[in-house]
């Protein structure tokens, strides 16, 4: 009977200390424990002894299943242990690992160059306004001296809607809005997005323009010349030259384009400018009489002049970007060196 016990205690030693589950355990307890198990049965045989040995074989067993309880109950919190141990491990992370950064936000380059116009002509006595981006043809083209077979009105390089109505070309139909809408004097700049028919490297089909008009009594070319010199040097810097070459358009007489002295070479002569040493930055002139006829203003007492710029033109240049599509595209890693 002792080598019995004796070989079942060192079987089930092994068998629960071998025990890598909660299951294990359970089916181990069964096995030694349970009604039917090992140790049960052993009691049961125990009416085969001797009256007089039964009590010292009872003790045997009864510390048989002590021992193997025991041992269940400490393999159980062993087991128990580990696998909290395992989980804390499997959900460990790094409270001292610097968090991701949020990235700023900020202004689009093409923003940043319109409100650095803005500001430099609202320090000059210009008013802001805005109008619709789809017009009439009257509006965008008629009141502008733009007659009714000029090739800028052609459906190949205008978005039409209607036979009459259109994506602005320019942002000048907001000017005569509000020369329609007030008297004299009047000193405008109108920023605001413009659409022609045209897409490579340096044009967009949708583009960002800022047009100025003055007009009151009085008013002269030299007027023109210095308003859009002094713009100039704040924009580009206060040693930029200017310079006025003979243009036309059909809503100014006389017109002009406006070159600035080449902001990367200073004049030198490079790729940027072309060797010219200049670049072409705005277009100008004194109003046409007969748009003034048109909104209703009398041209033998007002005279005016106008201009119109490429916002996104400018701000190539400043940053000198050479593909006008990267100002659309709105890649992050575009946008961010800005
Ligand atoms: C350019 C040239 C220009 C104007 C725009 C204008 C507007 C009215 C009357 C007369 Cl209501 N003129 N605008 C005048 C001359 C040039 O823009 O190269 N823009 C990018």
């Amino acid at each position: 009977m002792d080598q019995q016990i004796e070989s079942l205690r060192t079987e089930a030693t092994a068998a629960i200390n071998a025990a890598k589950s909660p299951q294990e355990i359970e089916a181990l307890r069964v096995q030694y424990l349970g009604k039917k198990g090992s140790v049960s049965e052993l009691r049961r045989s125990i009416g085969a002894f001797p009256k007089e040995d039964r009590p010292a074989v009872g003790k045997l067993i009864t510390d048989l299943l002590t021992e193997v309880t025991e041992l269940i109950d400490t393999r159980t919190a062993t087991i128990q242990a580990s696998a909290q141990s395992a989980a804390f491990e499997a959900e460990r992370i790094d409270v001292t690992l610097p968090g991701r950064r949020v990235q700023m936000g900020k202004a689009h380059p093409i923003t940043q160059t319109a409100d650095r116009i803005r500001e430099i002509f609202r320090g000059l006595g210009f008013e802001e306004v805005v109008g619709p981006e789809v017009e009439t043809e009257w509006h965008n083209f008629d009141a502008l001296n733009t007659p009714a077979h000029h090739p800028a009105r052609d459906s190949h390089d205008t978005f039409y809607f209607t036979d009459t109505t259109l994506l602005r070309t320019h942002t000048s139909p907001v000017q005569v809005r509000t020369m329609l809408e007030r008297e004299p004097p009047l000193r405008v700049i109108v920023p605001g997005r413009a659409y022609r028919r045209d897409a490579d490297v340096t044009h967009s089909p949708m583009f960002h323009q800022c047009e100025g008009l003055l007009v009151d009594e009085n008013v002269r070319f030299s007027d023109l010349k210095g308003i859009l010199a002094a713009f100039a040097r704040e924009m580009f810097g206060a040693d930029t030259k200017v310079r006025f070459r003979p243009h036309y358009f059909p809503f100014t007489e006389p017109s002009a384009e406006v070159d600035i002295s080449c902001v990367f070479c200073e004049g030198e002569g490079c790729r940027v400018c072309k060797q010219s040493g200049w670049l072409e930055v705005l277009g100008a002139g004194a109003v046409d009489p007969q748009v003034f006829k048109e909104v209703g203003y009398d041209p033998e007492r007002y005279t005016g002049f106008a201009f119109g710029m490429g916002i996104d033109r400018i701000a190539m240049l400043n940053y000198r970007i050479n593909d006008i599509r990267l100002l659309f595209e709105n890649d992050m890693r575009f946008l961010t060196q800005f």
